[in-house]
């Protein structure tokens, strides 16, 4: 018997419903019904904590859950320490100044001896020292992006992602400080039997994520097309051919980036393929 490791959740809010996908991708069932703090898998030796995104860092540095998943950015804040063993691709935001559009900037030295209202002062301390700005830094929990409109702040230090909030409140994008995303972290000394489970989840972790924007395609082609076709083709290695019941045509199977999907369907159509067949990838191990 494996030990359980306990793995650490928003439980409501951004990241909670990408956190919840990508775990089930991996193919671990966790209950759904009634949101207990504390949930077992009951396929996997994995439970879950639901806590709020600033109590994971902490939860997983002392050790009360084995594993988290939590924005890089929270975690830096809050200087703990537990490892980063993986970046999520998902949550991806930034954390940036933002002034007044009306503002005349020229560096975050045109803040020296002004107000910055933030969520993230550690962060921001960080900066402005290494800079070698002196401003007055605002803690303020939430509502970040209003603190310049009412003058409780000549700048602020907040997450953006599309940017409409700062649109919305006349305030423009300056310095980004950190890119951030989601990232599962890891308790420093994780015992050997819990590291394990850590690594086989792990391992399904990459391979859903090694899926993310592939398509497996199939096609027939007479062999005579087959070199213009696979010249076409950027397969992970090779296409696979295999011969087809109906004499002198085969069929060929690859793996394509969605990204070039639709530019490389039109090229294998004009070399002779037919019947093309584009179907999802669940999980790619390499
Ligand atoms: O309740 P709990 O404490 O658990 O949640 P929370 O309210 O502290 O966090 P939550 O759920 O809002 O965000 C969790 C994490 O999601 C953050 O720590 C980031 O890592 C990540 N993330 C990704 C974001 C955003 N994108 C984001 N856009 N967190 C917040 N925002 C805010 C941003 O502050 C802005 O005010 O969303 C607003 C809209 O952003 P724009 O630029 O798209 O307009
Ligand atoms: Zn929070």
């Amino acid at each position: 018997m494996s030990k359980t490791l306990r793995i650490a959740v928003q439980s409501k809010g951004r990241l909670n419903e990408d956190t919840m996908h990508l775990l089930a991708e991996t193919g671990i069932r966790i209950g759904t019904s009634k949101r207990t703090l504390l949930v077992a898998a009951s396929n996997f030796p994995v439970e879950v904590l639901f806590l709020r995104d600033d109590d994971i860092p902490g939860t997983v540095a002392d050790g009360t859950a084995d594993i988290g998943v939590v924005g890089l950015n929270e975690l830096e804040e809050q200087g703990a320490d537990a490892e980063i063993v993986e970046k999520l691709g998902f949550g991806a935001c930034r954390l940036s100044i933002a002034v007044p559009k009306q503002m005349d900037y020229n560096g975050i030295t045109s803040l020296e001896g002004r107000r910055i209202a933030t969520s993230y002062p550690s962060i921001l301390r960080r900066y402005l020292q290494e800079k070698g700005v002196q401003a007055d830094i605002h803690v303020i929990s939430g509502s970040v992006e209003i603190s310049t409109g009412i003058g409780l702040a000549d700048a602020i230090f907040d997450i953006v992602s599309s940017g409409s909030t700062l649109v919305s409140n006349n305030l423009k994008e300056e310095d980004v400080v950190l890119q951030s995303e989601a990232v599962l972290i890891a308790h420093r000394k994780l015992d050997p039997e819990k590291n394990a489970v850590l690594q086989e989840l792990l391992f399904r972790i990459r391979a859903v994520m090694g899926a993310v924007g592939k398509k497996y395609v199939l096609m027939n082609a007479p062999r005579e097309s087959l070199d213009a076709i696979l010249s076409v083709l950027p397969g992970i290695k090779s296409p696979t051919v295999m011969p087809l019941a109906q004499e002198d045509w085969c069929s060929i199977h690859t793996v394509l980036d969605e990204k070039r999907y639709w530019e490389i369907i039109g090229r294998l159509k004009e070399a002779g393929a037919q019947g093309i067949l584009v179907l999802p990838v669940e999980s790619m191990v390499l």
